[in-house]
C-alpha cells in the first residue's frame, strides 16, 4: 500500500507514534511518504520503502502568521497525485485532519478520490482541541475523515463528551517497539549518574505546564530524604526555566540532572528505576511506555488513558494528580526494596510487551484495509 503520514515533527508523543509507525508499515512492505514541515526526529536513516516531502515555508512580507495550512494541504495534492498514494494518514486533528479534508476534496474535483484517517492524539481533543478557537473546525474535520482512530478508550469517550461526532472512533492503542528497549547493560551510564548506587528516578516530556514537572520535584525531594536516589529530567521546553529555579529554591540541584533533549531514550531508561509521570492530561503516556518496556515501573496520576496502560499496584501506581504524598509513599514502597522493584519491574515489562508493534501494527493495517474497502469514491465525507 501506498501511505502518506502528515504528523508534527517535534519532539512529542504524536510525532514519535507516527515516524514509529510509518518505519513500521515501511519494515512491512509498504510504501510510506512522510509529508511536514522538518523531518521528524526519529528519521533519521536511508530506508528504501521511506520517502520525506518537505512543506516549504510559503512566507510573504503581508503575512504575520505563515499559512501553514494551505500549503501543507497544496504539497498533500501533489504528493498524493504524482507519488499515486492510495490512503491519507494524519496524526493529531489540529490542523490535520482539515488539511486531510481540503486535500481530499480538491482532489475529487480533479477526478481522485484519497480517504483520510484522523489519529486523535490527546490535547486536539482536550486542552487545544476543546477550545473554541478550534473546536467547530475540529469537530467538522473529524466528522468528515473516512476513519478515526483514539489511541486510548478514555480519548475516544473524551472525544464524545467533547464533540457532536457522527462518525465510529476505533481504539488503537500507542505502541512501542520491544526490541529496541529491551534493557541494555549501560553500567558505566549508571556510575556516572549514581555513583554510589543511588536509585535513579526519571521523567521525559516536553517540558509543559500539563506535564507537572514541578511535581515530579517535589515527588523526588520526598523520595531522596529517605532513599539516596538522582532525578533524571530528559527533554526541554516552556517550563525549563521555572523548573531550574525550582531546584535551586528547594537546594536539589547536585541531585537532579537536566539532560535536555535525547535520542537515545531507551539507553537512559536502561539504568532508571522508576518513571515518574504525573501529568494533569494524559490521553495515553507514551513515554511512560516506553520506560515499562524497558522495564522501569511507573508512578503517575490517573488521569485520562494513564490507567489502561499503568496497572495500578502491578506496574506502578496511579493517583490523583496533585496528590504528591501518595505518589511520594508509592515510589517509596518500588523503590524501598530490592524485591518489590524486581516484581514491578517484570510486571512492567509483561505490559508494555502487550503494546508491542508486533500486537498494534497490524490492526492499523486491518483499519486501512477496512477504511479502502468501505469508504466510496462519491462519498459526502
Ligand atoms: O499533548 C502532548 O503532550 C503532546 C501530544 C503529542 O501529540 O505529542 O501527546 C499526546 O499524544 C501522545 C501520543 O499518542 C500520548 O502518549 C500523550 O499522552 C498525549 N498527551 C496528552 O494527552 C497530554
Amino acid at each position: 500500500m501506498k501511505i502518506g503520514i502528515v504528523c508534527y515533527p517535534t519532539y512529542g508523543g504524536s510525532g514519535v507514534l507516527a515516524t514509529e509507525l510509518g518505519l513500521g508499515l515501511a519494515e512491512r512492505g509498504h510504501q510510506v511518504h512522510f509529508i511536514t514541515y522538518r523531518r521528524p526526529a526519529r528519521l533519521s536513516n536511508f530506508h528504501e520503502n521511506v520517502f520525506y516531502h518537505e512543506v516549504t515555508d510559503a512566507d510573504y512580507p503581508l503575512f504575520e502568521f505563515t499559512p501553514y495550512d494551505t500549503a501543507l494541504t497544496s504539497k498533500l495534492v501533489d504528493v498524493v497525485k504524482y507519488e499515486g498514494l492510495e490512503l491519507l494518514h494524519v496524526h493529531y486533528a489540529i490542523p490535520h485532519a482539515a488539511v486531510g479534508y481540503m486535500a481530499k476534496k480538491i482532489l475529487l474535483s480533479q477526478g481522485r478520490y484519497v480517504p483520510v484517517v484522523t489519529t486523535l492524539h490527546g490535547t486536539d481533543i482536550t486542552l487545544v482541541g476543546s477550545n473554541p478557537a478550534f473546536a467547530p473546525v475540529v469537530e467538522f474535520s473529524i466528522n468528515k475523515s473516512d476513519g478515526v482512530t483514539a489511541v486510548s478508550n478514555n480519548l475516544r469517550q473524551q472525544t464524545h463528551d467533547n464533540f457532536e461526532i457522527t462518525t465510529d472512533i476505533e481504539v488503537i492503542y500507542n505502541f512501542i517497539d520491544l526490541k529496541r528497549f529491551s534493557r541494555k547493560n549501560k553500567d558505566h551510564f549508571k556510575k556516572a549518574i549514581a555513583p554510589d548506587g543511588e536509585r535513579i528516578l526519571t521523567h521525559v516530556s516536553n517540558f509543559r505546564k500539563v506535564k507537572r514537572i514541578d511535581n515530579v520535584i517535589r515527588i523526588f525531594k520526598q523520595v531522596q530524604e529517605i532513599i539516596p536516589s538522582k532525578l533524571l529530567l530528559i527533554g526541554d521546553g516552556p517550563e525549563r526555566r521555572n523548573l531550574e529555579q525550582l531546584c535551586r529554591e528547594l537546594k536539589l540541584c547536585d541531585e537532579i540532572r537536566f539532560l535536555g533533549k535525547q535520542e537515545a531514550i531507551e539507553e537512559l531508561l536502561a539504568v532508571s528505576d522508576l518513571f515518574l509521570m504525573p501529568s494533569e492530561n494524559e490521553s495515553f503516556g507514551l513515554a511512560a511506555l516506553e520506560a515499562m518496556a524497558c522495564g522501569v515501573p511507573v508512578v503517575s496520576s490517573n488521569v485520562g488513558g494513564l490507567p489502561e496502560v499503568n496497572i495500578n499496584g502491578d506496574t506502578g501506581f496511579v493517583s490523583n494528580p496533585d496528590n504528591i504524598d501518595e505518589m511520594a509513599r508509592n515510589a517509596m514502597h518500588i523503590l524501598g526494596k530490592e524485591e518489590n522493584l524486581q516484581a514491578f519491574r517484570e510486571r512492567a515489562l509483561a505490559q508494555a510487551n502487550r503494546f508491542d508493534i508486533a500486537h498494534i501494527l497490524p490492526k492499523y493495517e486491518a483499519y486501512y484495509e477496512h477504511i479502502l474497502t468501505t469508504a466510496v469514491y462519491s462519498t459526502n465525507k
